[in-house]
């Protein structure tokens, strides 16, 4: 670990253009992360990043620190060629949306993720697929660098942390928590960081809220389905956690997937697991993920994917 900080510390004095990107339609651990990372790199080393990001940023990271700083993909000039971009918490190429066209562009490229990924795209990888959060990885390089710090970037990885481990539900050792202890103790308030992401548009918990009322319950219970039409899909903020966490708390649920119609034939799955592994289905659907949380994208009807669903639990 030292002697890749070392690394991306030269690389970092080598450039004079710096990007920081993440995967397209950020969560909190991917937004925060390149907030984080390009305000760490102010204060080290005095140099300004440009933080790029494509799709939307939901409306409860409204309120995090330097949520300005994000520029949306398409206002700026993605022809420019940086010295050195930086991929947080991307998962693979094809997550990263435009700014693709950056980091593949850029003379130097560094990634720091705790995806599965059998095909890194970068000079340096920093990846551990054990963390539970880019955040923490990021923690560990900001101390292990010795850099400076200020308020928001502590509070920007503590948001980070939260929000991918589903406020320390999904973390499956102490590493996290020990993350968040160091954070609280340096001045981080998790009830307020907490209460300045309750800011979803109120429809938008109604779709999640109706979503869950409407899924429908396969093999004695233990899979929950639930569905969001194309109409109530613009309403969303956020990928459905609401949807999954509500069904996960039903009795008896071992796997919960969420379907999102994002266009007429493109279907947006996510999927979450109680205890065993499921990340080979999201991979059966041509995308990925973590052991107990994945995704896909499929181009196909609803009713299909539905039915493909279905019947791919059928073995589990
Ligand atoms: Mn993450």
């Amino acid at each position: 670990m030292q002697e890749k900080i070392h690394d991306f510390i030269e690389k970092i004095r080598a450039a004079k253009s710096i990007a920081v990107m993440a995967h397209k339609n950020p969560d909190g651990d991917a937004l925060c992360c390149v907030l984080a990372m390009a305000r760490l790199i102010e204060l080290n080393f005095g140099k300004r990043c440009i933080c790029v990001y494509d799709g939307n940023i939901p409306a409860y990271l409204d309120n995090i620190p330097m949520r300005g700083r994000a520029c949306y993909v398409e206002h700026i000039d993605t022809n420019e060629v940086f010295d050195l971009a930086i991929l947080m918490d991307y998962g693979a190429r094809h997550q990263i949306g435009a700014p693709l066209r950056i980091a593949e562009r850029a003379a130097t490229t560094v990634e720091i993720d705790h995806h599965r990924n059998d095909a890194p795209m970068s000079d340096l990888c920093i990846n551990d697929d054990n963390a539970a959060a880019t955040g923490v990885i990021l923690f560990d390089i900001m101390r292990g660098a010795g850099w400076r710090y200020d308020a928001d970037v502590l509070d920007l990885l503590a948001v980070a942390i939260l929000t991918d481990t589903g406020n320390f539900k999904f973390a499956r050792d102490g590493a996290p928590l020990a993350r968040m202890a160091w954070l609280v103790d340096a001045g981080v308030n998790i009830r307020h960081l907490m209460e300045s992401m309750n800011n979803k548009p109120r429809k938008a918990v109604q779709v999640e809220a109706r979503a869950a009322a409407n899924a429908e319950f396969f093999y004695h219970g233990r899979l929950a389905l639930a569905v969001i039409e194309r109409r109530d899909y613009r309403n969303m903020d956020g990928r459905g956690e609401l949807v999954l966490n509500l069904l996960a708390q039903i009795r008896g649920v071992e796997y919960i997937v969420l379907l999102k119609q994002q266009k007429e034939n493109q279907i947006g799955m996510s999927i979450r697991s109680r205890g065993k592994a499921i990340d080979h289905i999201a991979a059966a659907f041509g995308g990925g993920g973590h052991m107990r949380a994945a995704g896909a994208v499929v181009c196909d009807s609803l009713e299909n994917v539905r039915r493909r669903v279905v019947e791919i639990f059928k073995g589990e």
